[in-house]
């Protein structure tokens, strides 16, 4: 069979990718080379999307409550219910709560009957807690939300600085670019973030800055542009209006900011240098920037220095803000968020008269609607009485999920289309529709660079799964609007999402994609990626506002608050948010197997905590327990945690629970990457890991159980006090081994059933466990090994360790071995000789940081 070009769904990379169906829910999948954002490449988790395509766990029957209910009734009962919510409390009374990861129509088909056709704005999304900020700092520069940057500026940029982005492991191809302009033209690469994060470890320079301090280190990095003559005068004269007094109000002290920014005043003056001497500068920025309570002004801060120095619109010069999800971009296209209504169009008058004209309906929405944090606190206040969730696990990746969650569970009427049938917030579901996935779904998406990409489908619709678009366009129907949702293919929707763009705009808008409008459904169905607005924006120095200048603002850096501790929160290279789709992939969940409290030496000693015990992170919001990893990657008094695991699959590493959900007064968008917590050691009596062939629930009675999909079954890390022997009643039915050392309390208990190894426990208390990885291989095996209690193979010495290259399948004893005995001295060389590294490309960051630390160890020596 052919293969079906698609879109990647995860990042906003966008990478294309070539899918060929091999059998019932079988796929192989390459990179797209025919694709202009990745040219044919795939980071780890495209490479392993083929692992997450089966129907584990998916959602394939409309469901009210725990009952299966046919399409009919369950559209019916949603459009009731909002319906006479509506007509009882007014149209403010419902919202809509969607996702990045909808496609452009799906998006479309909800902003639409929500702002046009209920009459309310109360529609956000998740890109509220990701891209919100860069948005709203877009709109004061440049008059609109457009990114004036493309790819193409990567491989023609002399200074790339990365702002808050851990770019290697959350946009892995673009970081693949950035690498290759490094080897081709010697590109500088600068990383500013707190954490020493593999993005950082091999950049040119690392700026290991105080959190929040960003606004500081961009304002003084503007005075001493200033101060050193380094601005483009002509450009700032011709394109950019400057408040009266601005330089005045600048002073360059780059002591006083290396101080506030807590960086040594040598390193943020080689930075200052370097940004000053190279016009081909690129500034790449994301969620250390968006997700501040200052975020819109970190961003403009940012911006400000590329409008003072013109570089902007030109070659390998630009600021540029990394989307986070496949179609973050396409939602704001569609202007899903609720305070824009359309189009790239607001709330003004004229707008809402054009947009009321152009859909035909006389009750558009004229003001703005709540954004994500309110509209849960309205939930909570009983102010909305229905909601409607999409796309999106709010229950996990809310700040303070603990409240958004008592909010849900009040909420009168809850609505949740999802793919995976249990996540933590269809458990608060009145109603959860079935929705079509990736592999099935079939649209649009625009990546980071303003690409417009097809995802097709190659499977068929599973169960009763419809796509999102289909199913609100049938409620729509059911109440009253049925002639303005009478699409029947995604291309109609597109054609009207683009002729909307192009309607009355006469070059106001930049989003302007009249050239699609007329798009057949065959042309639809064949559109190559194609990036509207061309390379770059503003080339010719004219930005959307009325006077067609861009706007420096004056922006001040805030108080920073002195906290005895700071959590950060963050994402695994390998793991996908909340995890219902990575989470099935037995190779993705290797890299990292449990959510880990990432703490520095001394930190952890201070707390008396050592690497691998249990932590408790407390905040004002709430508290959870973490996997303490000791490392000085991380500043003093600042931890960092991962923001994937949920109450599906593990019993701590709960991160949404404890964040702060103090929003930026700009945008709206929460800081997640800041919240004033504690830790403390949480002693445990013992500790073990229970593996299985069939699926089971998280074992009760312990502090600490996490799971993982490992080859052929689950793994679950498991701790707890008193007797664990509670945890055998989880134990398949089987015959059992056992074996027991009484003096370090270990126990060991196998379960064998048709000849096979059906599960496996292991508990100890103050004895050593093995390596997973043996006995996880055994339960895939037709015959069971004697001594498989041992585990590990009979005769072996030692294991190859955690695995560090998926694709080649390689541990990191097998490299270090390697690099020692072979003398390997660069990642290509690892390549050459063990294969790791030479697929995907996903685990080189850490195979140079293993070259550069077996290094050290030799110069110590
Ligand atoms: N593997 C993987 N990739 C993903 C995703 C995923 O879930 N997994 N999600 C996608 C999505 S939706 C998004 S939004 C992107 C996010 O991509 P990134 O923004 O790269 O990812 P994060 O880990 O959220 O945060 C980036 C960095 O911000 C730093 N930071 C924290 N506080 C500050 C600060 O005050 N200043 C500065 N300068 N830096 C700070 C953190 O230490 C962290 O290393 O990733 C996308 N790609
Ligand atoms: N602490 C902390 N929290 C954070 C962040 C952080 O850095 N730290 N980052 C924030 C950011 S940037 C983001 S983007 C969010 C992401 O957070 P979420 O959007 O909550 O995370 P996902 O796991 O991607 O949720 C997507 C849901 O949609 C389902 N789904 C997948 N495909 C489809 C589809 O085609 N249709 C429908 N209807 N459903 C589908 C999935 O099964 C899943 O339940 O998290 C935010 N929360
Ligand atoms: S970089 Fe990786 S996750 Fe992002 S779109 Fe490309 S393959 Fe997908
Ligand atoms: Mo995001």
């Amino acid at each position: 069979m052919a293969a079906i070009r698609t879109t990647c769904p995860y990042c906003g990379v966008g990478c294309g990718v070539a899918a060929t169906v091999t059998g019932e829910r079988e796929v192989t999948i390459k990179g797209d080379a025919a694709h202009p954002a990745n040219g044919g490449r795939l980071c780890s988790k495209g490479t392993n999307l083929g692992e997450t395509v089966r129907l584990t766990g998916r959602l394939l029957h409309p469901m009210i409550g725990d009952r299966r209910a046919g399409w009919d009734e369950a559209l019916d009962l949603v459009a009731r219910r909002f319906a006479e919510t509506i007509a009882e409390h007014g149209p403010e009374s419902v919202a809509f709560y969607g996702s990045g990861q909808l496609l452009t129509e799906d998006y479309y088909a909800f902003n639409k009957l929500m702002k046009g056709y209920i009459g309310a704005a109360n529609i956000d999304t998740n890109s509220r807690l990701c891209m919100a900020s860069a948005v709203a700092a877009h709109i004061r520069a440049f008059g609109e939300d457009a990114v004036p940057a493309s790819y193409d500026d990567l491989d023609e940029a002399d200074l790339i600085v990365l702002v808050g982005s851990n770019t290697a492991w959350c946009h892995p191809i673009v970081w693949q670019r950035i690498e290759a302009a490094r080897a081709a033209r010697g590109t500088k690469l600068v990383v500013i973030d707190p954490r020493r994060t593999e993005t950082a470890e091999g950049a040119d320079l690392h700026l290991p800055l105080r959190p929040g301090s960003d606004v500081a280190l961009f304002t003084g990095l503007l005075a001493h542009l200033h101060a050193i003559d380094a601005l483009d005068q002509t450009f700032l004269s011709d394109h950019v209006a400057v408040p009266t007094g601005f330089w005045d109000r600048l002073s360059d002290d780059p002591a006083a900011t290396a101080r506030l920014c807590d960086v040594t005043q040598a390193d943020l003056s080689a930075f200052y240098t370097l940004f000053a001497a190279t016009p081909r500068t690129v500034t790449l920025f994301s969620m250390g920037v968006n997700q501040s309570v200052q975020g819109t002004d970190k961003a403009n801060a940012i911006i400000n220095c590329h409008l003072a120095t013109g570089r902007i619109g030109k070659p390998g010069a630009a600021p540029f803000s990394l989307t986070g999800q496949p179609n973050a971009m396409g939602g704001r296209e569609v202007g899903g968020l609720a305070n824009t209504l359309a189009a790239h169009m607001d709330f003004s008058a004229p707008n809402v008269d054009r947009v009321a004209r152009f859909w035909g309906s006389d009750r558009v929405a004229d003001r703005p609607g709540l954004k994500a944090v309110d509209m849960f606190r309205a939930v909570a206040e009983g102010r909305i009485k229905a909601i409607w969730i999409a796309g999106t696990n709010p229950a996990v990746s809310m700040p303070d999920a603990g409240r958004v969650r008592a909010a849900l569970a009040k909420c009168p009427f809850v609505v949740v289309s999802d793919v995976i049938a249990d996540t933590d917030t269809t458990r608060f579901a009145h109603i959860r529709l079935p929705a079509a996935a990736w592999s099935e779904k079939n649209g649009t998406v625009t990546n980071s660079e303003r690409r417009i990409s097809r995802q097709r489908p190659f499977f068929p619709l599973p169960g009763e799964a419809r796509p999102d678009w289909w199913i609100v366009a049938e409620v729509a129907r059911r109440m009253g609007h049925g002639a303005a949702f009478a699409w029947e293919t995604p291309a109609a929707i597109f054609r009207e999402h683009a002729a909307l763009t192009a309607f009355e705009n006469g070059g106001q808008r930049k989003l302007d994609l009249s050239d699609w409008a007329d798009l057949s459904d065959a042309d639809y169905d064949a559109l190559e990626p194609v990036r509207w607005g061309g390379a770059r924006l503003f080339a010719d120095g004219r930005f959307p506002t009325a006077d067609g200048r861009a706007r420096l603002l004056e922006i001040v850096q805030s108080p920073l608050d002195r906290h005895n501790g700071i959590l950060n929160t963050g994402r695994y290279r390998d793991q996908w948010h909340t995890m219902t789709r990575t989470g099935l992939s037995p190779r993705l969940s290797q890299h990292r197997r449990e959510p880990l409290l990432e703490i520095h030496p001394e930190d952890a000693l201070a707390n008396g905590l050592r690497e691998g015990d249990l932590a408790r992170v407390t905040t004002p919001q709430g508290t959870s327990l973490f996997r303490v990893a000791v490392t000085d990657a991380q500043r003093r008094h600042e931890y960092f945690v991962p923001m994937h695991w949920t109450d599906r699959m593990s019993s701590g590493g709960r991160t949404g629970l404890l964040t702060d959900d103090a929003v930026d007064p700009v945008s709206g968008q929460p800081g997640f990457k800041l919240t004033a917590a504690t830790v403390e050691k949480v002693a445990t009596d013992w500790r073990g890991f229970l593996l299985c062939r069939d699926d089971i629930a998280l074992p009760p009675d312990c502090l600490w159980a996490t799971r993982i999909t490992v080859p052929a079954g689950t793994l679950y890390e498991l701790a707890g006090n008193g007797d664990p022997a509670a945890l055998e009643a989880c134990l398949p039915a089987g015959d059992r081994i056992q074996a027991e050392d009484r003096a370090q309390g270990t126990r060991r208990i196998g379960v064998i059933a048709d000849g096979r190894l059906a599960a496996a426990l292991l508990v100890t208390r103050t004895g050593i466990l093995p390596q997973r990885d043996w006995l996880i291989a055994q339960l895939a095996q037709a015959d069971v090994v004697p001594n498989v209690l041992a585990g590990r193979a009979p005769g072996a010495a030692v294991d190859r360790g955690a695995i560090v290259c998926l694709c080649f399948d390689v541990g990191v004893r097998t490299i270090v071995a390697a690099i020692a005995e072979q003398g390997l001295s660069d990642v290509a060389a690892i390549g050459k000789a063990l294969g790791a590294g030479t697929n995907c490309g996903s685990c080189r960051p850490a195979l140079a940081k293993l070259i550069a630390e077996t290094e050290m160890l030799d110069a110590a020596e």
